[in-house]
């Protein structure tokens, strides 16, 4: 639950119209919600060639050699990995970008997102 700070508005104690209140109670904090994340996760295949998921993950991730390197080795390792959290919009942007590059250059690298 979510407590909202409120402030009374109108004539309660200001001396005009004794017997007749007007109060309402308006928000004194802008109401906001705080987007659901999501996980962009590569999947391991035995065909996709290491450098280019590394090159995926400096291109659409900007991850630096290093840690595209340590990611890659990682879904090889394991099987799944992390690319990074996105908003459901950003991350359903690079989940296309990432299918339709490996595509074009006829690699089978899956890529999917999952909300946290
Ligand atoms: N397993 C692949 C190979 O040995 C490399 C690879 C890593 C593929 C990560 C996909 O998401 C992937 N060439």
């Amino acid at each position: 639950m979510n407590a909202i700070p409120v402030r009374l508005q109108g004539n309660e104690g200001s001396g005009d119209t004794p017997g007749r209140s007007t109060s309402v109670i308006t928000r004194t904090k802008p109401k906001t919600k705080k987007p659901s994340l999501y996980r962009v996760l590569l999947l391991n295949d035995d065909y996709t060639p290491m450098e280019f998921v590394i090159h995926i993950l400096e291109r659409f991730f900007q991850k630096d050699r290093e840690a595209a390197t340590r990611i890659m080795l990682h879904v090889h390792n394991h099987g799944v990995g992390e690319c990074g959290v996105f908003t459901y919009e950003v991350a359903e942007t690079k989940v296309t970008q990432v299918m339709d590059f490996s595509r074009q250059h006829q690699h089978p690298l899956q890529c999917v997102m999952e909300k946290k």
